[in-house]
């Protein structure tokens, strides 16, 4: 495994490129071009001038999360062939630029769903948690208010204030598409992309919806392994992968994420790592990354990637706003840069053991 942080440029990022070079075993950064819309070229300058950056500061590009997929192509609708086309000419730029790894997702309206930003823990940290509750007690065009408070004047991926303003037009246009319908119109996508990524060799990675579950009645398909094994074989090429998340695929108790590692072997190109902590089945915070702290065995979980050979980018994920530092909740640098300390531990010592 190659351990990474995920960055967003200068222009987003309260972390530094600087100091993500001194978080001992970090070479690579997971970027974007943050301000691109979906459905928008990257253009070979941009991503050329993005690489350059990073490569200055002592570190490589391990991956894009994400390439936004355009809603139009989630939906099906008519003008899905020339936005295809626009992600197609992407991935040939990025090819171009010798990157190989692409994060995207399928979730229709809303990227990730959670109902607080900043609950505070006894330790004094704050975290961001998620209730059934409160979703169900919420009209979808008011999520976004009831959290932007929260959000330290950050741009919150997924909750960009452009694509929230839309929220009622869009959930007009998701009524009576189903779950069938997604997974069509997944597999449209990746047929028409996969050439691409053969001739560039650029493996597609798929981030789970999160939490693994529909909100706002909305359909949501990469929730579980029986999902993630049918979007696999039903384009069964090795560059159609996934993003294993753990904090995502973890909201359901249901799944098993050391089983469904190993279900995966060869098709994961990217992994989240993250601990939750769950007070009933649908009411979780998130935790440190240490496993007495959530409810995961980080053992168990990091222990499958190594023995399935996993040897893609991997990143601690969202982590807890501690020692005052103000940033885009979840993404500060400490308490990521702690994750990444005792993934690498894990690792570490899980390698050398496998040895004897
Ligand atoms: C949240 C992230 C997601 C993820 C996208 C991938 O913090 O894990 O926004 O980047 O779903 O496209």
């Amino acid at each position: 495994m190659e351990m990474t942080l995920r960055w967003y440029g200068k222009k987003f990022d309260t972390v530094t490129l600087e100091q993500i070079r001194q978080i001992p075993g970090v070479r690579g950064v997971i970027t974007t071009l943050y301000d691109t819309e979906p459905g928008e070229v990257w253009s070979r300058e941009r991503i050329n001038a993005l690489k350059e950056e990073v490569e200055s500061a002592g570190l490589e590009i391990a991956g894009i999360e994400s390439v936004n997929v355009h809603e139009d192509i989630k939906l099906g609708k008519p003008d899905r062939d020339v936005l295809i086309d626009h992600y197609i000419e992407t991935l040939e730029n990025l090819g171009k630029e010798d990157i190989h790894m692409v994060c995207y997702n399928f979730m229709p309206v809303f990227d990730w769903t959670r109902t607080e930003l900043a609950r505070k823990r006894p330790d004094g940290s704050t975290v961001l948690a998620y209730t059934q509750k409160a979703v169900d007690a919420l009209i979808p065009e008011e999520m976004f208010q009831s959290i932007a408070c929260d959000m330290n004047g950050s741009v919150m991926p997924g909750w960009e204030p452009e694509r929230m303003a839309h929220v009622k037009e869009l959930f007009a246009e998701y009524k009576g598409v189903t779950e069938e319908d997604l997974f069509d119109n997944l597999k449209y996508f990746l047929e028409r992309i996969m050439p691409v990524c053969r001739k560039y060799d650029i493996y597609m990675a798929i981030h789970p919806d999160d939490p693994a579950w529909s909100v706002f009645g909305l359909p949501r398909i990469i929730i579980n392994k029986e999902n993630l094994l049918r979007m696999m074989h039903m384009v069964d090429d090795p560059h159609n992968g996934v993003t294993l998340c753990t904090g995502s695929l973890g909201t359901n108790l249901q799944n098993d994420l050391p089983d469904i590692i190993r279900s995966l072997k060869g098709r994961i190109h990217f992994a989240h790592v993250r601990n939750l902590k769950f007070h009933s089945q649908q009411d979780f915070e998130e935790a440190a990354h240490l496993s007495s702290d959530g409810s995961f065995d980080m053992y168990e979980i990091v222990k499958a990637l190594h023995d399935i050979g996993f040897d893609g980018p991997i990143r601690p994920d969202h982590g807890r706003m501690i020692w005052g530092e103000k940033a885009m909740p979840g993404y500060g640098l400490y308490d990521r840069a702690l994750g990444a300390a005792y993934i690498n531990g894990l690792w570490e010592a899980i390698e050398k053991n496998s040895r004897n």
